[in-house]
């Protein structure tokens, strides 16, 4: 099937985690103005969209995922008139800003909620979801997304309410169109400002289940509220309704993310009817390996694994639905620490490997912050360097009660923790690595004076410059962007190889994903007539793959 070709297909995404970009004004905390300050930074990498991690007004209880106040700016980065000149920036640059919407639950300090929780009469009781206990306890056995029981229990009227992440994250009603009309109204006040689209804060969550029963007990302190939660019965009817009312107005890139959900619900959301979403980030590839209490392991996923998972994603989403392709973002841990090999012997040239193999599919990629660098996890040692509500709760919850030692709860940190993407961009090796002139809110990952932007753009052979390379590859051959995703050598035990196919031309991608040198053998040899677009070694040597190496060739069939 022919793809229809459009601009987001076609661009690279950039994620920024504000807090953590770059700080302007020396409080220590990332802010607007840090990022206008290095736009010509990110151009010069060749990004076409810039995600922003929320930025608007927030307690901060989760660094922006809780918004107060949705049409003004958190204090600590900024004003208005800031985020208008950064739009504008932006745009002037040609390069496009995409927000984050987070619509599923707001702070507990936004008004709408402070006004909720008064009486059980007050015309915003219903922008949120009250109950009244069950047996004097929680009106079910939900936990939440950060740990503890997803109910808190407000004295002043005796009811609980539902909180899928933490207390101060209440979740909405959307089965109250009133708050439904709030947040397309709202969204519309962004779109008319200019902006060029969204990323859907988990939107496959905004449709609970009526009567929301108990879930299944898995760590065995709560029920799983997934199978009531995730696409929820009304959930694709609610974007459709976005769709109609807000989105099909404006020419935006919408993704949304939904965790835990089905192939099939990812083509209802980014099916290329046009009726919801562009693309979906789904969470498979980054849950592969389970601990004994959820994500929490300091085990690596295996090259079956993530083959088996990512091909799966890209041929069966071929033709009907849009992928987005990504490793990293502020929630997971740092690509190389995890999925390659972050020894200073192997850091750079598995980061190149990786880079290869996800910027080479199909699908619209994303580049978390510091990722084009190389960045590492910061394995901090001390529980007081971490800063991320969901890990600092997950310690309390599961040593607390026995599930895992301290021990082991802080080697999953290490190794799992949010807080590792969040340590500041890295930009040279002076003080604070040059992120601000104020002590940081988060501890920079100490292996700055090695690892900075400012080193790196001045070697050529530096991770920076890679993806610089891998971008303006996509930029410049269709093949990447549309060519039909053929997997290869699938029972390889060290080889991720596929290639892309589109009218005469076939691009092969070929990555040893492991330390020890791999024999490609008879499934692909190499032509004379070849053309090497990239690589992360000088020269190719036939018949074998050297540590980590990539190759991209492209052969024409004349
Ligand atoms: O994340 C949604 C989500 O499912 C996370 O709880 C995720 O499973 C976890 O971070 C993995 O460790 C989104 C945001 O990306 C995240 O930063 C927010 O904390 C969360 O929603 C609540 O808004």
């Amino acid at each position: 099937m022919k793809e229809n070709r459009t601009w987001w297909k076609e661009a690279v995404v950039y994620q920024i985690y504000p807090r953590s970009f770059a700080d302007s004004d020396g409080d220590g905390i990332g802010d607007l103005n840090g990022i206008t300050g290095h736009l010509d930074y990110l151009r010069m990498l060749g990004v076409d969209v810039l995600w922003l991690s929320p930025i608007h007004k927030s307690p901060n209880d989760d660094n922006g995922y809780d918004i107060s106040d949705y049409k003004n700016i958190m204090d600590e980065f900024g004003t208005m008139e800031d985020f208008d000149r950064l739009l504008n920036e932006v745009h002037k640059r040609g390069m496009r800003l995409v927000m984050d919407l987070v619509a599923n639950h707001t702070s507990d300090e936004h008004v709408w909620f402070m006004e909720s929780r008064k009486s059980k009469d007050n015309p915003y009781r219903d922008y949120y979801i009250w109950r009244d206990p069950k047996d004097g306890r929680e009106p079910n056995n939900w936990g939440s997304c950060f740990g503890g029981p997803a109910w808190e229990y407000d004295e002043r009227t005796g009811q609980y309410y539902l909180h899928l992440f933490s207390k101060k994250q209440p979740d909405l009603n959307w089965e109250n169109p009133t708050v439904r009309k709030e947040i397309y109204e709202m969204m519309k006040w962004w779109c008319d400002k200019g902006i060029d689209g969204f990323r859907m804060d988990v939107i496959a969550m905004i449709s609970k289940t009526p009567g929301l029963p108990d879930g299944p007990v898995r760590d065995g302190l709560y029920g799983d509220c997934g199978p009531y939660t995730i696409c929820g019965p009304r959930n694709h009817e609610y974007v459709q309704e976005m769709r109609k009312e807000v989105l099909s107005h404006y020419d935006l890139m919408t993704v949304g993310e939904a965790g835990n959900i089905s192939e099939e619900d990812v083509i209802k959301f980014a099916g290329s009817d046009g009726k919801e979403l562009n693309m979906i980030f789904q969470f498979e590839h980054t849950e592969l390996v389970q601990g004994k209490v959820g994500k929490w392991t300091d085990q690596k996923p295996t090259l079956p694994a993530l083959r088996e998972c990512l091909n799966r994603w890209q041929t069966r989403l071929d033709g009907k639905a849009w992928n987005s392709l990504y490793l990293d973002n502020h929630d997971q841990p740092r690509c190389v620490s995890r999925f390659g090999n972050d020894s200073s012997e192997f850091r750079v040239r598995s980061a190149k490997m990786l880079a290869t193999l996800i910027h080479m599919m199909k699908g619209t990629p994303y580049v978390y912050q510091g990722e084009e660098l190389g960045m590492t996890n910061a394995y901090f040692d001390s529980i007081e360097d971490y800063r991320d509500i969901e890990g600092l709760n997950s310690m309390k919850d599961y040593v607390e009660c026995g599930i895992l030692s301290r021990e082991e709860m802080m080697s999953f940190l290490k190794e799992m923790g949010r807080d590792n993407a969040r340590t500041p961009m890295q930009w040279n090796s002076g003080p604070n690595a040059g992120f601000s002139t104020g002590e940081p809110w988060i501890k920079v990952n100490p292996n700055y004076t090695e690892i900075n932007a400012e080193a790196e753009l001045e070697d050529e052979n530096s991770v920076f410059h890679y993806y610089r390379r891998l971008i303006e590859l996509r930029h410049t051959h269709p093949v990447i962007v549309y060519g039909k995703f053929v997997p290869m050598m699938e029972e390889h035990e060290q080889i991720y190889a596929y290639r892309r196919e589109l009218d005469d031309e076939c691009l092969y991608v070929i990555c040893n994903y492991t330390e020890m040198p791999a024999v490609i053998g008879e499934d692909f040899l190499f032509e004379e007539s070849d053309d090497i677009l990239i690589s992360n070694y000088d020269n190719q040597e036939p018949g074998f793959l050297r540590p980590y190496e990539a190759i991209v060739c492209l052969r024409r069939n004349s």
